[in-house]
């Protein structure tokens, strides 16, 4: 047993998101005590697919997760189909990529995924002490010099290190000084799943069986993006339309739509398609905004983590990875041994170095790949632009080199 005397840090994380579990995790397992607060208690839990990407499903492995009971499909080729009558334009065979990038690319549906962090995260079994959840406390306070948060019921905390891991509309980043700039987007999009069973017996079972995202449309607002979760028995969509189509103002993730709006904001799509969204369940609407990267991700004691730190466009389908590798790299940088290397406060601003450059990549190329699918990782390619991001960017970054190469940096400025 290494001895944990010397460093268990309290570390406060506000958000059981999927950033916040992956934060959550990462930490134990260097030997930290950790308190989850959510503001709610998950009863209402929803969502559509998540792929992670290499860089992303590479942490969950590294962090013990279940990936397997979290029941992904492992995609295996991108497809492009004509948007009027679905005829197949092109596809990207994903080949190799297990080989290439060192973990399948994989699509899960964001409830399985979160219900296996949850169980990584607080369960006893797994490296470290297992970390403590706190539902139904709202942050509404922080004191970042100091350590403390404050929650709406009442309780006060301090902690040596608080993770504001609170969703896209984050209240603690306002907290710590942070004016979002930020947009609506000219887009809006549909979320809608639907089952395998029902699929077949609509002569579908392809949409299923092809083990890949489809894209129908992708030049311009309008596209679908189609791909199957939960071991095949699912198939998500997200449906991007003008945001002038209907002017939703609301915000949240629970917007309910039925099939016929649905299948209306689309009058020239592809027959098959329309099809499916007649049949959809679970159709949930989501409105886009565009957020400028902010001037800054830690002050004090806090760090801002996940859609919290980077809220981006979901057209890289980046969102989820970005929040893993945050959480992966705020494991790696309070290490076990950490305090050889740097203190808790070098250490935050170890992780705004190693985190913003990076997730602002991403933040920008999801923007613009919004109304151009060309520039979307995999469909993209360096050499018809450069400078454009690709999958061998995304996908095969070596976190802990880039790591060490700032470590290095921070040595040679203090010599
Ligand atoms: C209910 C839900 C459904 C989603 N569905 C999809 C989807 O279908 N497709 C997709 O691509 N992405 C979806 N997302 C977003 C996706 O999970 C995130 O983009 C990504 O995983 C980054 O997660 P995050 O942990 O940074 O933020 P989030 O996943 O938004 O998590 C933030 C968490 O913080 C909690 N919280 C917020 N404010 C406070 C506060 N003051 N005090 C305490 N807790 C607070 C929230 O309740 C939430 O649990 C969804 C998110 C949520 C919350
Ligand atoms: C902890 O991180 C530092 C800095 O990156 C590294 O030099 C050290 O080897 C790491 N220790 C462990 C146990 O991983
Ligand atoms: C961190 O400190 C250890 C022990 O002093 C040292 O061996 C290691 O090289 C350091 N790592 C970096 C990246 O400076
Ligand atoms: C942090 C991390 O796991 N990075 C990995 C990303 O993928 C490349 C290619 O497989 C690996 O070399 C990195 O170690």
């Amino acid at each position: 047993m290494p001895s944990r005397t010397d460093i268990p840090l309290n570390v406060a994380i506000i958000g059981a998101g999927l950033g916040g579990l992956g934060a959550a995790v990462a930490l134990r397992r260097q030997g930290h005590s950790v308190t989850v607060y959510e503001r709610y208690d998950f009863a209402g839990e929803v969502g559509a697919s998540l792929s992670a990407a290499s860089n992303g499903s590479r942490f969950l492995e590294e962090w013990g997760v279940d990936v397997k009971a979290a029941k992904p499909v492992i995609l295996k080729q991108l497809i492009m189909h004509n948007w009027e009558d679905g005829e197949v334009q092109s596809t990207y065979p994903l080949g190799d990529y297990k080989s290439k990038f060192g973990t399948d690319y994989n699509n899960f549906h964001r409830i399985d995924i979160h219900r296996q962090l949850i169980k990584s995260a607080f369960e006893d079994e797994g490296e470290g002490p297992a970390c403590i959840l706190k539902v139904n406390h709202k942050a509404i306070d922080v004191n970042s010099e100091e350590g403390g948060v404050k929650f709406e019921n009442g309780v006060e905390i301090s902690a040596d290190i608080i993770v504001a891991a609170d969703g896209i509309r984050s209240l603690t980043r306002e907290l710590i000084g942070i004016t979002p700039e930020y947009t609506m987007s000219t887009s809006c999009c549909y979320r809608c799943i639907i089952g395998a069973d029902k699929l077949r017996s609509l002569n579908l079972e392809d949409y299923i069986s092809n083990e890949a995202i489809e894209y129908w449309g992708g030049y311009g607002i309008n596209k679908i993006v189609m791909s199957p979760c939960s071991n095949g028995e699912v198939v998500s969509c997200y449906c991007f339309y003008p945001a002038s189509y209907n002017n939703l103002r609301d915000d949240g993730w629970n917007i309910g739509a039925t099939p016929e709006q649905l299948v209306e904001t689309f009058p020239d799509l592809d027959p098959r398609m329309k099809t499916l969204m007649l049949n959809a369940e679970d159709i949930k609407m989501w409105r886009l905004y565009r957020h400028q990267p902010y001037p800054f991700w830690t002050k004090g004691k806090v760090c801002l983590l996940g859609d919290a730190a980077h809220p981006m466009m979901p057209d890289q389908s980046q969102g989820s990875c970005m929040a893993f590798e945050d959480a992966g790299a705020l494991g790696i940088i309070f290490n076990k041994t950490f305090r050889e290397n740097y203190s808790i406060k070098e250490g935050l601003s170890l992780y705004e170095k190693l985190r913003k450059p990076r997730a602002t990549r991403v933040q920008e190329a999801s923007f613009r790949a919004r109304e151009d699918l060309s520039e979307r990782i995999g469909w993209s390619s360096s050499s018809d632009r450069p400078g454009k991001l690709t999958i061998e960017e995304v996908c095969g970054y070596n976190m802990r080199e880039h790591l060490d190469k700032l470590v290095a940096e921070l040595n040679e400025a203090e010599a």
